[in-house]
């Protein structure tokens, strides 16, 4: 136990108190980083944790020490914990409690917070907020904790919250009045629990793995979709048999790149719009027939008739779009270990003419990209600064990739081909802007990998401020600014003529390299790919934190990247 007051009427006892109990509570269940933002009721509290072996990493804003704790949950499926302040400390930390919760990322947000006296009288206390209620609505589950004795509990049931089932943000209140509360020393080590098997694993039914198993077999155009729940899912050996096994195509979504690399051969990645309009059967793993999936009907998938199995450990998330033939309830690696079972040795591989027409699609779409990728323009054109780009993560696999912007998002996940699981992270299913920094952040501290983050201007823009945060970590981050002066391009104007610039548009020529100078981190303005690939490669060696501004063509973008179609249409702007 951390703390030893002793002091007591007549017999002396060891005492212990709330900041202890919780520093002590985290450290039993192995969470060993905070990522937060001090200030009233928790300065104390990071201090003490500091102190007692915490890493405790101080952001200049709670929005992207959110985000770190999120993603910090995804590569390591142990909740990342996030420290705030009450109310606006706490209000800024909800989007990435809420973009946890999304993303199915495990997540505690921690935040202290007022009196319970006053704040339920409402009589103005400081920063007073019914902060409980309000992160209800937007996490798996909140808790709030009272009495000292009841913080080894309350950590447990948020643990288990998070990380179980289908995992996700959990809310944490803390009131300002718990830290300083006093309990027996013992009696306190006695409260604290270690959770036993925080996520068990959870079995498929058999008779539902013999129905998949009977639909694939069906199949004469059979695809596997990726998701980043196998990804997070950590059975990579398991997904590889699987994929191998059945020689059916695959489709990574977003972050499930590299969990097999994309440059298998059967990935479909390049050949993603053949694959989904002609494929007969789809077995989803741990990817949702969400927006990001076109909900699984409409132009995206064609007019051929569609099954899909879906393996996911929600059991709500069968037909939630279309109809599932095929429900597999279970965590990814029970379920596909049963199905590698299943399929035992003699199982037939997807037809050739089916995967042969994909390979053949592939390839060619693959050529026709590659020649815009060696342009070297200057300024650059998105293809010429990602081929370089691309090469150095060929180079460098073992690297984090961070990834948020529209066209630097959307062009950069075409183009940039991963290798290794769980090392592309991005926006997500939200499409957020602003986790660029934090997932930075967390990425190199919980990897111990150089990290290279491609980013948008106006994305950057976001959680720009965290540079001074890499820099004061000293960790090994470079960020590529895609500059092209505004929102998907800078070449908008202002239709009355006035002073304003168009909305989309920002300061020409700005420099967002001086940023990283300014505090003490290396900066360098590139305006070719030569002098994209020079720098890049220099911060990958170095393990410096870098800020490369790569001047990119305003012009070279669409509107909002590949989904501009999402874009409401005017009936009056048309008629103009
Ligand atoms: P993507 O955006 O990559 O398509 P989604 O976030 O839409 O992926 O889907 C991830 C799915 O994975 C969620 O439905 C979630 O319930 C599921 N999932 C997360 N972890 C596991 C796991 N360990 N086992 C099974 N399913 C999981
Ligand atoms: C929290 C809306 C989607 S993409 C984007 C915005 C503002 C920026 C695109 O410009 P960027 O990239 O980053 O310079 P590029 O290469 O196309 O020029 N607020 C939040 N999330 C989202 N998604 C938006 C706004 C948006
Ligand atoms: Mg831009």
């Amino acid at each position: 136990m951390s703390a030893v007051h002793s002091i007591d009427t007549g017999t002396e006892q060891e005492l212990t108190d709330g900041f202890h109990l919780i520093i002590d509570a985290l450290k039993l269940n192995g969470l060993n980083t905070i990522y937060g933002v001090p200030g009233i009721p928790i300065t104390d509290f990071g201090r003490m944790a500091q102190a007692e072996g915490i890493r405790v990493l101080s952001f200049r804003h709670e929005q992207a020490a959110g985000y770190a704790a999120s993603i910090a949950g995804y590569l390591t499926k142990k909740p990342g914990v996030c420290l705030t302040v009450s109310a606006p400390g706490f209000l800024n930390g909800l989007t990435a409690l809420a973009h946890a919760t999304t993303n199915c990322f495990p997540m505690i947000l921690i935040s202290g917070s007022s009196e319970r006296e006053i704040v339920d009288l409402q009589q103005g206390d400081y920063e007073e907020m019914d902060q409980l209620a309000i992160a209800k609505p937007l996490c798996k589950a909140a808790y709030r904790v009272l009495h000292a004795q009841d913080i080894g509990i309350g950590l447990a049931r948020a643990i288990r919250s998070a990380v179980s089932g289908r995992p996700g943000g959990v809310y944490l209140d803390l009131p300002a009045k718990l830290f300083g509360q006093v309990m027996n020393a013992d009696a306190g080590r006695k409260s604290l629990v270690k959770v036993i098997d925080a996520a068990p694993a959870q079995l498929p039914a058999p008779d539902s793995i013999k129905r998949a198993l009977d639909v694939l077999k069906s199949a004469k155009k059979p695809l596997i979709i990726l998701g980043k729940g196998a990804a997070y899912a950590q059975a990579d050996d398991a997904v590889k048999a699987l994929v191998e096994t059945s020689g059916v195509p695959f489709l990574p979504m977003s972050m499930a790149k590299g969990l097999l690399p994309d440059t298998h051969p059967q990935c479909a990645g390049a050949a993603r719009s053949t694959v989904l309009k002609d494929s007969d059967v789809v077995m989803l793993i741990g990817a949702r027939l969400n927006w990001l999936l076109s909900h699984g009907k409409g132009k995206a998938w064609g007019d051929a008739p569609k099954k899909f199995i879906q393996i996911d450990i929600e059991p709500k998330e069968m037909d939630s779009n279309v109809e599932i033939v095929a429900p597999v309830v279970g965590d990814i690696g029970s379920c596909v270990a049963a199905l590698l079972d299943g399929m035992g040795k003699s199982w037939t591989k997807a037809s050739s003419d089916w995967t042969s027409a994909v390979t053949k699609k592939r390839d060619e779409n693959v050529a026709k990209m590659a020649p815009k990728l060696m342009n070297n323009n200057s300024p650059m054109d998105y293809h010429g600064a990602l081929g370089v780009l691309r090469t150095i993560i060929a180079e460098r696999p073992d690297a984090m990739l961070v990834n948020e912007g529209a066209n630097t998002l959307d062009l950069a996940r075409g183009i940039v081909d991963m290798y290794k699981p769980r090392k592309r992270i991005d926006v997500g299913t939200w499409g957020i802007m602003g986790i660029g920094m934090g997932y930075c952040i967390a990425a190199a501290v919980e990897t111990g990998k150089p990290v290279l983050a491609i980013e948008g201007d106006s994305a950057f823009g976001f959680s720009g401020m965290e540079v001074e945060t890499i820099c004061r970590y000293n960790l090994p981050v470079c960020i590529v600014v895609f500059n092209n002066d505004g929102i998907y391009r800078g070449t908008d104007v202002n239709p009355t003529g006035g002073p304003d610039v168009a909305p989309t548009v920002f300061v020409k020529g700005s420099r967002y390299d001086m940023m990283m100078q300014a505090f003490g981190g290396v900066g360098v303005n590139a305006t070719s790919p030569d002098e994209l690939k020079r720098a890049v490669n220099e911060a990958m060696d170095s393990g410096k934190p870098t800020l490369i501004n790569a001047v990119i063509d305003p012009a070279a973008g669409s509107e909002s990247g590949r989904i501009g179609n999402l874009n409401p249409q005017s009936v009056l702007s048309k008629k103009k």
